[in-house]
């Protein structure tokens, strides 16, 4: 028996040091401050004091760290997107999170799986195609390959001809990988918190100070909270679901939906699939977590509101679709099901950098696809407040490009079909 579990079990206190220190009051004025205390927020902060010795930093959150999509998501890491600048950008942060639980010296319980995309039409093959071609140009791990093989490397799939989406193939993507959710948040957060940073729990941001040029919002200089205002040198928003929000207190519109996302687990079973599969016709993914419940989703609801309320119509269509893809699933049962508010953007991609406020910052548009990009917002993120230059990763993602028609469209890379 671990001697850390032996101390638990005798001591009257709490034995260990927590992965958060105590809470400490609200500082008058921080250089930066954080809005949200999810995986990309803590991520920023982290790198600002690992990388750029940035400490005179705040992370403010609403709720709990990690409480927003970072647990709620379903943990699919991987790189195989369809647009050079996606491409590019994801598998910077698939390199990341390799190295991630050596970084924070936490089981960050990192598991590569290989992630099947699969096809079930000429044209879903076409673009399977596509992707690979574009992956492997850009030295991606990643390929087509036809029924007969992905039967023999995936065989616990129904590839009986009589179903109404027949599988003809898959894009295979061997570095496709699933971890813990909330751990890549207490990691971030912990070594965050060793270096100096501040995270404020139960901190709601209600407002920014912003000074004003013939009638214009010129510069922001200051937060309001729900515990009294403080001044900032600069600030940077990663609320995801909350982006509109947030972004409409600092007097800006983003070009966004706010969608809820569903997801469910079955009850643990033995471990049987390696793999993680998609399909984007039956609008399905599946992977076994390392405690064996199948993690399981779909698309967005048909509808945008904020809310993270389950339905019942979401399980029983869900699971229709699943019996096609593993009929034996019938017999298992459910243990338990959510939400999350995603920020859909048009073209499936995120926004990031500067905004129409000066020191004001986004990390937005995450929608159903941000948990994979956590390591490398962090990381770029972090360089754009220390330098004052957008670094050149995330470019391609600006919200000006919406202005100049120069979208990233990756809807057909994103998750499941939307
Ligand atoms: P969050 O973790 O949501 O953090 C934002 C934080 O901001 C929240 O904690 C919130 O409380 C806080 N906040 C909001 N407003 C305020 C305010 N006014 N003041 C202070 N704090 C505030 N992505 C993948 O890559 N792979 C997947 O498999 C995947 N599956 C998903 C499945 C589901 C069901 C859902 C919902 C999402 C999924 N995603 C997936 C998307 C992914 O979860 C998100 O894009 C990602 O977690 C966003 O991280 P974040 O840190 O930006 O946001
Ligand atoms: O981004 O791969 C993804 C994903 C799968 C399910 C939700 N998002």
């Amino acid at each position: 028996m671990p001697l850390a579990l032996l101390k638990y079990g005798l001591s009257k206190g709490h034995p260990v040091p927590r992965a958060l220190p105590a809470e400490t009051d609200l500082k008058d004025s921080y250089d930066i401050v954080i809005v949200g205390g999810g995986g990309h927020g803590l991520a920023t902060a982290y790198y600002l004091a690992a990388d750029h010795g940035i400490t005179n930093v705040a992370v403010l959150e609403k709720g709990y760290v990690g409480g927003g999509n970072t647990g709620r998501n379903t943990t699919i890491i991987r790189s195989n997107y369809l647009t050079p600048e996606g491409v590019k950008f994801y598998d910077e942060s698939v390199t990341l999170y390799k190295d991630l639980a050596n970084d924070f010296d936490m089981n960050l319980m990192y598991s590569e799986r290989g992630h099947f995309t699969l096809a079930h039409t000429d044209s879903a093959i076409r673009t399977m195609r596509w992707r690979a071609e574009v992956n492997k140009h850009m030295g991606i791990e990643s390929e087509l390959v036809l029924r007969d093989e992905l039967q023999r490397m995936v065989p616990e799939l129904n590839y009986s001809e009589d179903v109404r989406y027949p599988i003809m193939g898959a894009l295979y993507h061997a570095p496709g990988a699933i971890a813990r959710h909330d751990a890549v948040a207490w990691g971030y957060g912990a070594g965050a918190a060793k270096r100096g940073v501040h995270i404020h729990q139960n901190t709601e941001v209600t407002g920014f100070e912003i000074t004003k040029a013939n009638g214009s919002p010129q510069r922001v200089t200051g937060v309001h909270t729900n515990r009294g205002t403080i001044k900032a040198g600069k600030v940077i928003q990663c609320v995801a679901g909350m982006s509109g929000v947030v972004s409409d207190m600092a007097g800006f519109k983003l070009p966004l939906k706010t969608i809820p996302l569903q997801a469910c687990v079955s009850q643990p079973l033995k471990p049987f699939l390696d793999a993680i599969v998609v399909s984007g016709s039956l609008h399905v993914y599946v992977s076994q977590s390392s405690r064996g419940e199948l993690v399981m989703g779909g698309s967005t609801d048909p509808y945008g509101v904020y809310m993270t309320r389950s339905t019942l119509d979401f399980k029983e269509g869900l699971m229709m679709h699943m019996m096609e893809l593993l009929p034996y699933i019938g017999e298992v049962k459910l243990l338990r099901q959510w939400a999350g508010m995603t920020d859909m953007t048009p073209d499936f991609a995120p926004i990031m950098g500067e905004t129409p406020v000066d020191d004001y910052y986004i990390d937005a548009g995450w929608g159903t696809w941000g948990f994979k990009a956590t390591p490398v917002c962090g990381k770029r993120n972090a360089e754009m407040l220390a330098t004052g230059k957008v670094p050149e990763t995330i470019q391609p993602f600006a919200l000006q490009r919406f202005h100049d028609f120069k979208l990233v469209g990756e809807k057909g890379a994103a998750s499941v079909g939307h």
